[in-house]
């Protein structure tokens, strides 16, 4: 099982600002991770939350029940210590994935406290990112 968190206003994904995040909806993205998932042997559980602390709890379910994390903490990304401490707790490979390329964007955007414990990050693949990271998680998990 890979769990596939995302974080705060993703929810929101292909209804505003398509410039930056493309067309497809969560719901889209959801769906072609099942289908890439369940072509590369892996099942995906994808889950999104407005919410740091539900966040953290998917995180440590991930600890009992995933054997590889794909995270897009969206805005927590550049704020959560304790996005990050809970993912310092889970022993498999965690990929972080960014829609956009967060390093071309605002300097608030440019650090990442996710990429102190990720394994790969993966940004401005647009939303292909997902299943990029299950592929290199399919390779990884081998
Ligand atoms: O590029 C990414 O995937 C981000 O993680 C997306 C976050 C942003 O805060 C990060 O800096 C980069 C924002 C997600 C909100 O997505 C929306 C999509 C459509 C409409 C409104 C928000």
């Amino acid at each position: 099982m890979i769990f596939i968190l995302n974080g705060p206003n993703l929810n929101l994904l292909g209804q505003r600002q398509p410039e930056i995040y493309g067309y497809e909806t969560l719901d889209d993205v959801a769906r072609a991770c099942a289908t890439h998932g369940a072509a590369l042997g892996l099942e995906v559980d994808f889950r999104q939350s407005n919410h740091e602390g539900a966040l953290v709890e998917m995180i440590h379910d991930a600890r009992a029940s995933a054997q590889g994390i794909i995270i897009n903490a969206a805005a927590y990304t550049h704020t959560s210590v304790a996005i990050l401490d809970a993912l310092q707790a889970f022993d498999g490979p965690v990929i972080e994935v960014h829609i956009s390329n967060i390093h071309r964007r605002e300097a608030f955007r440019q650090h990442s406290y996710i990429s102190a414990r990720a394994d790969a990050v993966i940004a401005g693949c647009g939303t292909q990112g997902y299943l990029l990271a299950l592929d290199h998680l399919a390779v990884q998990l081998a």
